[in-house]
């Protein structure tokens, strides 16, 4: 029977401790995971929650690769096909990103549309089709918080048959000013990207691209 002696080896236990020093500002950091949706296929959306049993009538999600702003692919948000009577189609993407209560926040992105349509208050019954953008302010235990509790920042209802970029913009809030602030008590923003319809002939279909949310003056 051999014996294997193992020659005692001093082993400096090494500690690889990363000390983490609060770092002058040199750029601003985007805080979106896979901003430029390069990562995923299909309904397969990486990073982002795109749950299809919060979708109706049809509306759905999907990573493009026949659209980009950058790189090779985009986010498709679309309606197939339109809508049966009395029916609404709705799809919703989000991610929720950490904030720290009192700091500013920049959101930017960019988007192409087509079958978008214009909401007629003289005709509410031809309905509308658009694409809204919100950041919603949760606490530690993912409950709204603020007052409101959300921003609104687009409700974009008219077609863009180029890449149009969308920065800091309000809606129906136009008292609150941008960038966006996080309230007290808020610990994470959830961003939202959704896309609503209910005119009856509507199929539109919305890119979106370079989702950028970043802390302001870092
Ligand atoms: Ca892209």
């Amino acid at each position: 029977m051999k014996t294997h002696r193992l020659r005692s080896v001093s082993i400096s236990a090494a500690v690889c401790g990363l000390l983490l020093l609060s770092a002058g500002p040199l750029r601003a950091d985007n805080l979106i995971v896979n901003p430029g949706f390069e990562r995923g296929e299909g309904g397969s959306i990486e990073d982002w929650n795109a749950n299809p049993r919060n979708w109706k009538s049809g509306a759905k999600a999907s990573i493009d690769k026949a659209e980009h702003h950058s790189g090779d692919k985009s986010l498709l948000l679309e309606m197939p096909q339109p809508l049966k009577s009395g029916e609404r189609g709705f799809v919703l993407v989000t991610q929720d990103v950490p904030v720290e209560a009192g700091k500013s926040y920049n959101l930017r992105y960019w988007y192409k549309a087509q079958g978008l349509v214009k909401e007629d208050r003289a005709h509410k019954e031809r309905g509308y089709a658009n694409l809204a953008v919100w950041i919603f302010w949760l606490d530690k235990d993912h409950k709204s918080v603020g007052s409101p509790p959300h921003s609104w920042m687009s409700n974009i209802q008219t077609d863009a048959k180029d890449w149009v970029k969308v920065e800091n913009t309000r809606h129906a809030q136009p008292g609150d000013g941008t960038p966006f602030r996080a309230p007290e008590g808020a610990v994470m923003a959830q961003i939202k990207l959704q896309m609503a319809v209910t005119a009856p002939d509507a199929a539109p279909k919305v890119w979106l691209d370079d989702v950028e949310f970043e802390e302001v003056g870092k």
